[in-house]
């Protein structure tokens, strides 16, 4: 997988990239299936707790962050050295009003670099009517726009946080994903996405890299994974690889990253939603 230069072009210029193609039709079906295995087991859902730093709890994420059909399109964007600070399970049920307000993730994620790069996969088809992400071109250039906290239940946000001024919807663009099909944004271009409408549910995993000489500025530590190159700055705790799903040394590191990140996601938040 290589990245147009027209691709590129249109990364730097609009803020994102859609839809590049990653897994083939075999190897998402047996993705999902080890999810809903698992959740399965579990009586329903994944835990709130399990949603995030998941690579660190599923070996089969920790070795997709790592798949050079992924890094290959990141290395090109960010360049050879590269972290995946976190990965996040979006999961909107068949029925269900989960939906994702306007937000640049900016805003709240405590990380110094301009070049953080969400990477989005669907496990399920993420089209209009499931609820897929939509966009502003061009807003991951400039001031960060304000954001209210409203604590809408239904806003899978940890605080419901919504983009309060300049959102223009007749700009939005849409981008409808393909089982198997990724977009990636940076990190601070605003999104949002609608309730899942569709007879199946919409499954998204979301994985985010970055340089390593991005440094963590609201929290005091963090942790990340070095997936490709060599890291020379050290500000980011290694994360272990897990040998397999619920390794109990990664469990137990998963725990404190996952502490860590929730109290920089909450930082001046009224109520802790926790829902990450
Ligand atoms: O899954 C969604 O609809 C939104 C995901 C999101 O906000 C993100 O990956 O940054």
């Amino acid at each position: 997988m290589v990245l147009s230069a027209q691709q590129v072009e249109q990364f730097k210029r609009d803020g994102h990239v859609s839809p590049l193609d990653i897994l083939d039709g075999a190897e998402v079906r047996d993705l999902r299936q080890r999810l809903e295995a698992r959740e399965a087991l579990q009586g329903g859902n994944l835990e709130p707790g399990q949603r995030a730093k998941s690579h660190l709890i599923f070996k089969w994420l920790d070795d997709l962050i790592r798949d050079p059909r992924i890094l290959d399109p990141i290395e090109q964007l960010i360049g050879p050295d590269i972290l995946c600070w976190n990965t996040i399970f979006w999961i909107k049920d068949v029925g269900s009003e989960s939906f994702v307000g306007w937000h640049q993730d900016t805003r709240y994620w405590g990380l110094s670099s301009p070049d953080v790069i969400t990477a989005w996969l669907a496990l399920s088809p993420a089209s209009m009517e499931s609820g897929c992400m939509r966009v502003l071109p061009g807003t991951h250039v400039g001031e960060v726009m304000p954001h209210e906290d409203l604590y809408d239940e239904a806003n899978m946000l940890t605080r419901g946080q919504e983009i309060s001024e300049g959102v223009d919807e007749d700009v939005a663009v849409h981008m409808p994903l393909e089982p198997g099909q990724m977009s990636f944004h940076n990190y601070r271009l605003a999104h949002a996405s609608g309730a899942n409408r569709a007879p199946d549910r919409r499954i998204g995993i979301s994985m985010h890299f970055m340089p390593p000489d991005t440094r963590q500025i609201v929290g005091d530590w963090d942790s990340a994974a070095l997936v490709r190159g060599t890291d020379s700055h050290g500000n980011f705790a290694p994360t272990p690889v897990p040998a397999e799903d619920f390794d109990p040394e990664a469990m137990a590191f998963h725990a404190r990253a996952a502490k860590a990140q929730s109290e920089v996601l909450y930082k001046g938040a009224a109520v802790n939603t926790q829902k990450l």
